[in-house]
């Protein structure tokens, strides 16, 4: 390389650039390779001192010196250069492995999240205590006389085939009935007007059981029950409450229609619908047929409803001449299946991670 140049500096200089190329060869990160610059041509490095030997040359020497330094160090810095990409490059690629690792799963830090059903209910108790109800609880284990005789369902009533249910061992102290998981959230009416005076503005909410197993029915399931007890309540209260809670639960401006039907403790008894929030509609803002919420009715059935028969009242000692009521109750369950468009209710109790992650906080 340093042809023609033939004084000890000239060497030396040649001899630097050898040892610079093998210890090149050992270096394997960043640190070491800047090590190595300011080893040889940082300004107190091998390579770079022999420049000030220049002085020490015949003038007519120089040139040639200057030129063939020159040539070393950008050829020290070039290999520099040339490897500190290949370090930072490797790095990288290692950075990009890291990337993978983060995909896995952390079950440290992993927290979970409410249950679509808790959340469900967190919000129907916010919406009705704001139409001003207060929120009352009630046994699952339940004396047979409040779950079906003081709501007019003797115990020869074909009613009680519909709602087939789990018995308790023991004995109720109450009429010495038997004791049952409760198949409804209606026996919290009667301990609810057992245990105060009109007026009286109530929703339960909880746990119920019934021998039911299907991809709509489930053998324990939760429901909402509302009751009001006043002077002058009528059916028209009912419908009126029913609007205002389906509005303001589903956010938008939704009717609501009630249908004929029979339960023992109402009368008149009721199902109630609401209008279909889900239905797509046109550019016109008509709705289109092909919803699959509602298969193309525009109603939801929720539940049942109706003004308290006199007879559960007057079991209640509260006077039928006096007071009227009306009383509603719907399942919980069917609420957060249709919000979250979940296909077999069952799978809200399989307990089975992967569905419920689809419902994060
Ligand atoms: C009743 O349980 C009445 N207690 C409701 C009532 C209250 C009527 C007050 C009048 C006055 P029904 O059996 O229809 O009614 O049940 C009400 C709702 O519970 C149903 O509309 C349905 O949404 C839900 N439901 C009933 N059985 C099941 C089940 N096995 N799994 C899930 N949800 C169910």
């Amino acid at each position: 390389m340093l042809r023609g140049v033939s004084d000890d500096v000239t060497q030396a200089l040649g001899a630097e650039q050898q040892r610079f190329e093998a210890a090149l060869k050992e270096v394997g990160d960043a640190d070491a390779l800047y090590e190595l610059q300011v080893q040889y041509i940082g300004k107190k490095g091998s390579v770079s001192k022999l420049r000030g030997q220049m002085g020490k040359l015949a003038p007519e020497e120089r040139k040639a010196f200057g030129m063939a330094f020159n040539e070393v160090k950008k050829a020290i810095e070039a290999a520099l250069e040339e490897r500190k990409e290949a370090i930072l490059g490797a790095a990288r690629e290692a950075d990009l492995g890291r990337v993978e690792d983060l995909t896995m799963v952390d079950t440290l830090s992993a927290v979970g999240s409410i249950h679509p059903i808790t959340r469900t209910r967190r919000e129907l108790s916010r919406v009705f205590r704001k139409l001003g109800f207060d929120v009352v609880d009630g046994p699952h284990v339940e004396h047979e006389l409040y779950n079906f005789d003081k709501l007019n369902i003797p115990a020869d009533h074909p009613a009680r085939d519909m709602q087939d249910t789990f018995f308790v061992d023991g004995q109720s102290t109450k009429n010495d009935s038997n004791l049952v998981l409760r198949t409804h959230t209606s026996p919290v009416q009667i301990r609810t007007m057992l245990g105060r005076e009109p007026p009286i503005r109530i929703v339960a909410m909880g746990t119920v059981f019934r021998k039911d197993d299907d991809a709509t029915h489930s053998p324990m399931f939760h429901q909402i029950e509302g009751l009001c007890i006043d002077k002058g309540v009528t059916m028209a209260d009912l419908k009126a409450t029913l609007y205002r809670f389906v509005s303001a639960f589903f956010g938008s401006d939704l009717k609501v229609r009630l249908r004929p039907s029979f339960f023992p403790f109402v009368e008149p008894g009721a199902e109630f619908d609401m209008e279909c929030p889900f239905c797509p509609t046109n550019e016109a803002g008509e709705k289109l047929p092909s919803c699959s919420v509602c298969k193309g009715s525009c109603w939801i059935e929720l539940g049942g409803a109706g003004m308290v028969h006199p007879k559960v009242l007057q079991a209640c000692d509260v006077d039928p001449q006096e007071y009227t009521g009306w009383a509603f109750g719907f399942g919980i369950d069917r609420m957060a299946t249709l919000l979250h468009g979940v296909p077999d209710l069952r799978l809200l109790f399989d307990g089975d991670v992967r569905f419920l992650e689809q419902f994060p906080c």
